[in-house]
């Protein structure tokens, strides 16, 4: 049977709905307003495998720290409600990612104790993109993509599933592919520890024979 959940999470700052199943095919229908954050998720649901939809709005109009991080909230959120007892997964994985000139490392393990170890040297200029205004045909306006958010959305990420999460990118240039290739290495460790072993499929992958999470909709 297919792990799935979805939750949704209303403030006044935010809007979230999300869909996710841990065991599908790398599809995502997204209704994001930040378009780097798009590509982002794209990336993420296709290299973890993950089927994913997301609707969310947010207070843009203040910065973009709060949709990011509530996004990562309600995503870890779904993780561990589709996980939920951890039963027969392999719960450790990593994955050594590298983007051209760019090289990103994530190791998780889906502990039940939430910690987040992010190193990541970015270059503070937000990046640029463009989206199509319906105020006049065949125009754009440009936005940007605030990079910081990056750390705050794997904060609110780990916290939200209760797990332990590395995060560093080890070298590069473009701020691009640096965000890039650790989604991609995030999705990919979290897939791996996602997975089933076939070797002990009854058996949760812990001496203390419990991986729950006070903090979490089991
Ligand atoms: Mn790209």
């Amino acid at each position: 049977m297919a792990r799935v959940a979805e939750l949704g999470r209303s403030t006044k700052e935010t809007d979230i709905t999300v869909k996710l199943n841990l065991d599908g095919v790398g599809e995502a229908r997204l209704d994001y307003p930040i378009g780097f954050m798009v590509h982002m998720l794209n990336t993420f649901a296709r290299h973890g495998l993950f089927d994913l939809e997301i609707r969310a709005k947010g207070d843009l109009e203040v910065d973009q720290h709060h949709l990011v991080e509530d996004t990562g909230i309600v995503l870890g959120q779904c993780f561990a409600k589709a996980l939920g007892d951890k039963r027969g997964i392999r719960r450790t994985g990593s994955c050594l990612f590298p983007m051209d000139e760019t090289l990103a490392r994530a190791a998780v393990d889906i502990s039940g104790r939430a910690f987040l170890v992010f190193d990541a040297e970015l270059s503070g200029i937000p990046l640029v993109s463009a989206s199509a205004d319906s105020s006049a045909a065949g125009s754009f306006s440009v936005s940007s993509f605030q990079t910081d958010t990056v750390e705050d959305f794997w904060h609110g990420f780990s916290n939200a599933a209760g797990l332990t999460l590395h995060l560093d990118i080890l070298r590069g240039r473009s701020d691009h592919h640096k965000i890039e290739a650790l989604f991609k290495a995030a999705a990919r460790a979290l897939r791996a520890a996602c997975e089933y072993d076939n070797r002990s499929l009854d058996l949760i992958p812990s001496t203390k024979g419990s991986l729950g999470f006070p903090g979490v909709l089991a």
